[in-house]
């Protein structure tokens, strides 16, 4: 298996420099933030300019049943910081499954440099990427990522994506190119933007609600009513394993039998997906890379102090499915949809109470969880398709994740808000990235 490897290396290496014409190279963009105005809110002039640097190519990533099956992906990985003479390395077989979180604030300027490093395992593929916020007001056309109305970028290539980042709320990224299929092979990601509201001056009063320094919030809201202690990003993805299977061995792809075997959270089927650590896979074991390379790096083992809130950023990038996620014992309130607040025309109130909520391809739903009142314990986010509490043949798992709420310790000394509910500050998600 590893002579394949190595073949399929050279081989990649020999098409690589056939097929680019010369001149093509690696090149990351960034600029100073040197404009002199403080885009972001927090009061400093010249640190609005945030610069990521992903790689798009192919990996691996094992599945939650017992066989730990491999499959093979398409999928992105970060290069930030890498010199650009080593990005075609680093970036090869670094594809994770979901893509990296991208977190940023509403008023920052963001320069996205995508490089294509190629298949590694499929050296006879040629194929172009895009990066494409779905669902983000993006001005430009050529930065939207949309090939027909823009550009994709081919192997050997790197583009660099312009964001004004205007509006906060709850996104997704994927590859555009190609992507019925590129999307089922994996090239998707979490995405929200952070409210300028975060930045106000301490003791701000909100219309009775007053903000403190540290305050998180979903949206502008203007009154306090997205505040949440945790947030964590829930995005409902699956895998057909025939597909990928028939991807990885050269084989036609099936796309009228798409069907998908392998609901995931974040990338991972229960019980991985409480799992908090980093899962790596089985790709160097199996002969396929020279060691086993992180893959999934997001968990999503949601964990909260009894009469905090949390706050749930659910996005579908499902190919195949509706999803129904439901949270058994937590009343959730919807508060925001397709990233905007659920608010009228005129201001009305349209958040609303439900048990579960419902996501097609491409859609996002922020839900808070209010655990004033709730008892400790161990709560289940799953979803009803109950076809799809499973991995692969087999059954109890799937699309499921837990929600832990531990008692409030006495120690600790409570904050206080308008309505005399208890907020502890938890430490952030740690399987984030936060900018
Ligand atoms: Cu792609």
């Amino acid at each position: 298996m590893k002579q394949k490897v190595k073949f399929g290396l050279w081989m990649l290496l020999v098409l690589f420099f056939w097929s680019v014409p010369a001149g093509a190279e690696v090149y990351s963009q960034c600029q100073p933030d040197a404009d002199g105005i403080d885009t972001d809110g927090d009061g400093i002039v010249d640190n609005d300019v945030v610069c990521l640097h992903m790689a798009a190519g192919d990996g691996f990533v094992n599945m939650a049943d017992q066989q730990r099956k491999l499959q093979y992906m398409f999928g992105f990985g970060e290069v930030t910081g890498v010199p650009d003479e080593m990005v075609m390395m680093a970036g090869m077989l670094g594809a994770e499954f979901p893509a990296p979180t991208i977190v940023v604030k509403e008023g920052q300027k963001l320069y996205l440099t995508l490089t294509n490093v190629g298949m590694m395992m499929r050296p006879d593929l040629f194929d172009a990427h895009t990066i494409h916020w779905h669902g983000f007001p993006n001005a430009a056309a050529i930065f939207d990522g949309v090939p027909d109305a823009s550009v994709s970028i081919n192997m050997g290539f790197s583009f660099t994506y312009y964001y004004n980042i205007v509006e906060p709320g709850t996104y997704m990224w994927h590859c555009h190119f190609e992507a019925t299929e590129h999307m089922q092979m994996g090239m998707l990601g979490n995405l929200y933007v952070l409210p300028k509201q975060n930045n106000l001056p301490d003791g701000t009063d909100l219309n009775g609600f007053i903000h403190h320094t540290g305050y998180r919030y979903a949206y502008n809201d203007g009154d306090g009513s997205t505040y949440y202690d945790v947030d964590y990003p829930i995005q409902i993805t699956s895998f057909d394993p025939n597909f990928h299977d028939a991807s990885l061995n050269i084989q036609p792809l099936p796309f009228a039998m798409m069907d998908d075997k392998y609901p995931m959270l974040n990338g991972r089927g229960y019980p991985d997906t409480i799992n908090p650590n980093w899962l790596y896979n089985t790709a160097g074991d199996e002969g396929y890379a020279e060691m086993n390379l992180p893959s999934q790096k997001i968990h999503s083992l949601i964990e909260a102090v009894q009469g905090q809130k949390i706050l749930l950023r659910i996005s579908s990038l499902s190919t195949t499915s509706f999803h129904t996620l439901s949270v058994a014992g937590i009343p959730m309130r919807v508060i925001g949809k397709g990233s905007r607040l659920l608010r009228g025309p005129n201001g009305e109130d349209l958040t609303f109470m439900t048990n579960s909520v419902d996501l097609g391809g491409g859609e996002a739903k922020d839900v808070i969880l209010d655990t004033s009142g709730i008892a400790p314990g161990t709560y289940v986010l799953y979803v009803t398709n109950l076809n799809h509490l499973s991995n692969n043949t087999e059954d109890f798992g799937g699309m499921m994740t837990e929600i832990i709420i531990s008692p409030q310790l006495l120690t600790e000394s409570p904050k206080v808000n308008m309505d005399n509910q208890k907020r502890l500050r938890l430490p952030k998600n740690k399987g984030l990235k936060s900018i």
